[in-house]
């Protein structure tokens, strides 16, 4: 191992000989003085070299002193560098109260002199250029915003006691819809990609797991461009036997929400608000509940009327919902429940009262919808007969039906976009912004 202080370790030392390693953010390159402004993954910290301009043969090492100032000299911004010198204390430093005075400098890899995006770039073109958008700290800090976030959830998982599963993501049918599915050629026949584990997170409750979960990628070959939407996402799903309703899908959903949040606000509340100029704000439970038919007269009484009225919400109608809920329960989230089974997937349960509505619900967090749940249909001929209403043929989901014929708890769950979540939280207007690499209908690389 290098003897590398990562920068944000520097502070905590005394002062005396150091090496550090990061990219050149900037350079000050004065006639007597240099300053080289290096980040790590951890910071960023000030370096400095009092320049030497010519040899002097009376001056012991003053050939290496003018290499190591011609070398800053020409640093590209971006270059790597590993640089040796003493690191002292001084207040006076802007950058963190050190700097390090350089006593050797070596370039490990230059940088194109040219950067091809600037902070004015277009999103696009910053995506063409990923890893150097990411270099940026608040980039970073999104990603480690997600590291806790999934840790959270994991360990309320594991508190609770469910199984993590890892279904398959090559299928040999549709789960949700035909629509938005990708097919691939799979030896002498075809295959589909996930777009969801829908059925094998049911398959779990069938063999007797009891609670499972899962955060995997999931497909749509979707052809929009919206901001909420990409052709490949990480899904986390959620599957639980022995309910009575969706209400215990919502209960398991909020109370996982609130250990996410909790977790992502103790860790870097503060360095969200300092980069993002937000609060992040811990949900209180219950969240707010409004049946479907009901939100839809609220948003029409604000003016909006939604375009179909036998259509689901449209964002503005969810925008419209938010903007209620915010004002008349002071919370950023709506469960929106009681969704018409005209206009849901056919495994959810429709409502023993009135079967024109479904046990389920779409939960909107600050105006967009982040997540659908449901009770799901477990008796196999009230589910065939709804595949059938559905358009879909029995006998394409034969595996799926026998989940159904050898005795299946009542059971329900939810799949939840993660990068609708991240790009709510932290106000930003895209998923692109928030995934790590996006994908999209004319995104493929990088
Ligand atoms: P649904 O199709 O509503 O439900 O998807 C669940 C959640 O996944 C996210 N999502 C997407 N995120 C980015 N790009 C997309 N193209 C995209 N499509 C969906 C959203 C959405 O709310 N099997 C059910 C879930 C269940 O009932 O358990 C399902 O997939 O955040």
């Amino acid at each position: 191992m290098s003897e590398r202080v990562v920068v944000k370790n520097l502070a905590a030392l005394s002062d005396g000989p150091v090496t550090v390693s990061g990219w050149v953010e900037t350079v000050r390159d004065q006639k007597k003085v240099q300053f080289v402004v290096l980040r790590d993954e951890s910071g960023a910290v000030q370096l400095v070299n009092p320049a030497v301009r010519e040899v002097d043969p009376e001056v012991e090492g003053s050939a290496e002193r003018l290499a190591t100032t011609e070398a800053i000299s020409a640093l590209a911004h971006g270059s790597f560098i590993t640089v040796t010198g003493e690191l002292k204390h001084d207040e006076r430093v802007k950058l963190g109260g050190i700097e390090v005075k350089v006593a050797t400098l070596e370039v490990v890899t230059a940088a194109n002199p040219e950067t091809p995006i600037a902070a004015d770039s277009s999103l696009d073109k910053r995506l063409d250029w990923r890893f150097l958008d990411l270099r940026q700290p608040k980039q970073a800090l999104i990603f480690r915003i997600q590291t806790t976030f999934e840790h959270a959830l994991r360990q309320y998982w594991i508190d609770n006691d469910f199984i993590e599963i890892h279904t398959p993501k090559l299928m040999a049918s549709a789960s949700e819809s035909r629509a938005e599915l990708f097919e691939v050629d799979y030896f002498e026949g075809k295959a589909y990609l996930a777009q969801s584990p829908q059925f094998f997170k049911q398959m779990a409750q069938s063999a007797g797991f009891g609670k499972v979960f899962e955060v995997g990628p999931a497909f749509r070959a979707d052809p929009s461009f919206t901001s909420r939407h990409a052709t490949e996402f990480t899904s986390v799903d959620a599957e639980i036997s022995w309910i009575e309703s969706h209400e215990d899908v919502m209960q398991l959903h909020e109370e996982l929400l609130v250990a996410g949040f909790t977790a992502v606000k103790d860790k870097h509340g503060e360095q969200i608000s300092e980069l993002f100029g937000i609060e992040l704000e811990v949900p209180s439970r219950p969240f707010p509940r409004i049946p479907l038919a009901e939100a839809k007269r609220i948003v029409a009484e604000r003016g909006y009327e939604i375009p179909r009225a036998d259509d689901d919400m449209d964002p503005e109608g969810e925008r419209q919902i938010a903007a209620y809920v915010k004002e008349t329960f002071g919370h950023d989230f709506v469960f929106l429940t009681d969704y018409a089974s005209s206009i849901r997937p056919f495994y959810h349960m429709r409502n023993a009262e009135d079967g024109s509505l479904t046990n389920s619900y779409d939960l909107i967090y600050n105006g967009v919808e982040i997540s659908t749940g449901a009770q799901r249909e477990h008796r196999v001929d009230v589910l065939v007969e709804q595949a059938k209403e559905k358009g879909l043929e029995p006998e394409e989901l034969e595996f799926y039906l026998d989940f159904f014929r050898y005795g299946v708890p009542a059971h329900g769950g939810f799949g939840m976009g993660l990068a609708r979540v991240l790009m709510l939280m932290l106000h930003e207007t895209s998923i692109r912004e928030v995934t790590y690499l996006f994908r999209g209908p004319t995104r493929l690389a990088p």
